[in-house]
């Protein structure tokens, strides 16, 4: 069981068109990938930075979770979470469930690109929404 790299950080944008251009200006490229995660109401586009992704994410619906966070902060796009690309994602809830940590996920979803995802509640986190990826085989 090990952790294996920053899979992708997450920015929540009220504009994603805007975001995009701001983003493609920024880096001089992309995004290679955008796509509707409908299961967790939005729509994200991911620019590849290395070993790593940056996601721009922008809610689908009155109820995304992503609606929620840029309510709270009164429309300005931030930071919304890190993602961490684990192993085995079965066996890391497990282990954090043990811990007594909060999970959001007890078990793995789908995520964008078909991986199996599960997140971990910022209250447990020091304030950091984190979500766990499992490594595609
Ligand atoms: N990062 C850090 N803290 C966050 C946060 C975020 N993204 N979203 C909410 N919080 C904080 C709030 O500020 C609040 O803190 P205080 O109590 O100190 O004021 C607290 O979490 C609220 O917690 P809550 O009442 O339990 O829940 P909310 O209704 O605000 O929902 C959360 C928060 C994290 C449980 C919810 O957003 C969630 O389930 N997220 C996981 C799924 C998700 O975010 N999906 C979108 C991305 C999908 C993708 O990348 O494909």
């Amino acid at each position: 069981m090990s952790f294996k790299k920053v899979d992708h950080v997450a920015i929540a944008v009220p504009d994603l068109d805007a975001a995009i251009t701001l983003y493609r200006n920024l880096l001089g490229k992309g995004p290679e990938h955008i796509e509707e995660v409908a299961d967790q109401k939005v729509r994200a586009a991911f620019f590849g930075m290395g070993e790593t992704n940056l996601e721009l994410l922008f809610p689908t619906a009155p109820d995304s979770p992503v609606s929620k966070f840029l309510e709270d902060r009164k429309g300005r796009s931030g930071l919304h979470h890190i993602c961490l690309q684990v192993s085995n994602i079965d066996a890391h809830l497990e282990n954090l469930k043990k811990q007594g940590v909060q999970l959001i996920d007890q078990k793995p979803r789908i995520g964008a690109h078909g991986k199996r995802i599960a997140f971990v509640h910022p209250k447990s986190t020091g304030g950091v929404l984190i979500e766990l990826s499992e490594e595609k085989k």
